[in-house]
């Protein structure tokens, strides 16, 4: 592997362990599963895999909810499964980052047991932010705030005598106690789990929540403004996200990977807006990339996508950080979905059977593919989310008693949540499940209509989507549009995204009309294109045709 900060224009796959490849048959993805279809992602052309949580859960946030950080559960499989799959991968020439989440712990963890069951006031208890409540007896919650998941951010535990007794806080979900991170003790263990991993060789870890850790002082009421997603995307900033403290810890860790060899990265899940303010989390001394949600959050819209990628670009170069690009994740509606949704569709509701709006999945997918070549072709750090690359749509059916996120509980119904995206991807058209378990089973049920999408079926098919990012992906590294620059292009109509990045020329027509091309050679579309572009489609062009 060449190492020359590899991560500048690395471009990561995310592996979702519980819905990639299930080897036991049991109905749940896992390691050994992962391990034995890494052959596809190198095949794909992508450089690194990043793998949600597979650590011991009670998985009541789909392994977000970390009961041992230094083990693997035992439905994924076992350390020795994890130190293969990592042999693996290097053989094959993939680096490998881990999931780290140190906002909250599950309420299952042992420091949370012993904390519960030490006094009010104990070092145990001081691990976590437990408070009295307000109003006679405590009966009332410390605060107002509210759960990402819905809900209010606070519990409360009885006393061993059985009477009610403090509350602790959770920004998510119940069984996710959220770690007080001004306590040194907290500081101390999390240098040991980092240990722990970077000692087993991973080449880096995706921090989640990286904008939570530190709360402010006093922990003070707050009301997000209306309309307002609770992960933020406003400038002004709750008492509980991007707080300054936050940058403390990084620069402690940073200086942790240091001591190991082979450029191991922090990446930053923090939904901090605007970009400018993003980019203190990836200054030189802290993490080095982090999620563009930004760019993901843009409608379909050519000039609030050349605001985004100039503001991008800008933000992260002014500390010197390469830009990232994502376009889904397993938080988020598949952007062969959301795309083509019309109405508002706060990140997180997900959608579902009784959901206002019906995106067209021709029209959905036939943007993802515009989109993900213009997105491929930006210099800085791209992101793949499993089965993107097999234009999967979100599964709009899900039966509700199928649901597990805890979004769909926690708000009576009222928001789907996250489901739609994390469904069991396809492998062989024609097998159980579409092979993704030698049993047919599967954790959240497939749609019947996925036959189509399956890699096999499109594997060697000229057209079809996974051959299309094959293709991106090649081009990509032979042209080194990674390490490459945006020299924006003149001369198209506002609905066109036009710039030249290095040998390669994007032009991305957001509209639906025809637009007439320059005479060049054309390297890849996401639709059959002759002399002129159609709408909805991406070319990128090399050389000048005679
Ligand atoms: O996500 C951060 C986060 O809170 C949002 O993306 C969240 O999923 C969304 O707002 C819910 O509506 C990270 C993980 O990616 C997510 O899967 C976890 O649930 C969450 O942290 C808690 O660990």
């Amino acid at each position: 592997m060449v190492s020359s900060e590899w991560w500048r224009s690395a471009v990561i796959y995310q592996v979702y362990p519980r819905s990639f490849a299930d080897s036991d048959g049991d109905g749940l993805g896992d390691l050994p599963g992962i391990t034995s279809r890494l052959t596809a992602l190198s095949a794909l052309g992508v450089d690194a895999v990043w793998l949600s949580p597979f650590y011991t859960s009670p998985q009541n946030d789909a392994g977000y909810d970390v009961a041992d950080y230094c083990d693997v559960d035992p439905r994924f499989g076992a350390l020795s499964d994890f130190d293969e799959l990592v042999a693996e991968a290097h053989r094959l020439g993939l680096r490998v980052i881990v999931d780290l989440v140190p906002n909250h712990t599950s309420s299952q963890h042992e420091w949370f047991q012993e904390a519960l069951r030490a006094p009010e006031g104990s070092p145990e208890r001081a691990r976590y932010l437990f408070r009295d409540g307000k109003g006679p007896g405590g009966a009332l919650p410390p605060n107002n705030w509210d759960s990402v998941f819905g809900g209010p951010a606070w519990t409360r535990v009885d006393r061993p005598d059985g009477t009610p007794g403090q509350w602790y806080l959770h920004l998510f979900d119940t069984s996710q106690p959220d770690l007080d991170w001004e306590n040194p003790w907290v500081r101390e263990q999390f240098h040991g789990i980092l240990r722990f991993w970077l000692d087993r060789g991973v080449d880096g870890f995706r921090v989640d929540v990286a904008h939570g850790l530190i709360k402010k002082a006093g922990l003070p009421d707050y009301s997000p403004p209306k309309g307002i997603a609770s992960m933020g995307g406003h400038v002004e900033d709750p008492p509980y996200w991007a707080q300054p403290g936050v940058h403390a810890i990084y620069r402690d860790w940073r200086s942790l990977l240091d001591e190991y060899p082979g450029e191991r990265v922090l990446v930053a899940e923090a939904w901090v807006n605007p970009l400018s303010k993003l980019a203190h989390w990836v200054r030189p001394d802290e993490m080095d990339q982090a999620f563009n949600f930004d760019y993901l959050g843009t409608a379909w819209d050519a000039s609030a996508i050349r605001k985004v990628i100039k503001g991008s670009l800008a933000a992260f170069g002014k500390v010197g950080a390469p830009s990232t690009w994502v376009l889904s994740n397993h938080d988020v509606v598949r952007h062969a979905t959301r795309l083509a949704i019309t109405t508002a569709n706060p990140q997180g509701d997900g959608i579902g059977p009784k959901s206002p709006d019906k995106p067209n999945r021709v029209t959905g997918l036939r943007r993802a593919r515009a989109a993900t070549l213009l997105m491929l072709a930006l210099p800085g750090s791209a992101y793949i989310y499993q089965g993107e690359e097999l234009g999967l749509p979100e599964d709009m059916e899900l039966p509700d008693s199928a649901r597990q996120d805890p979004t769909w509980f926690r708000t009576n119904h009222k928001r789907y949540g996250r489901d739609g995206c994390r469904v069991p991807i396809p492998w062989e058209a024609g097998s159980p499940a579409y092979g993704f378990s030698p049993t047919g089973k599967s954790w959240l049920p497939q749609p019947a209509d996925w036959a189509g999408y399956a890699r096999d079926a499109q594997e060697g098919e000229s057209g079809s989507t996974l051959e299309l990012y094959r293709s991106a992906l090649a081009l990509r590294a032979q042209n080194s549009l990674g390490v490459g620059s945006v020299e924006w292009l003149r001369g198209f109509p506002p609905e066109v995204v036009a710039f030249r990045n290095g040998s390669v020329t994007v032009i991305a027509n957001f509209g639906t009309g025809i637009v007439p091309l320059p005479r060049a050679t054309r390297a890849l579309t996401s639709e059959p294109v002759s002399d002129e572009l159609p709408g909805e489609t991406t070319v990128w062009l090399t050389m000048d045709r005679e």
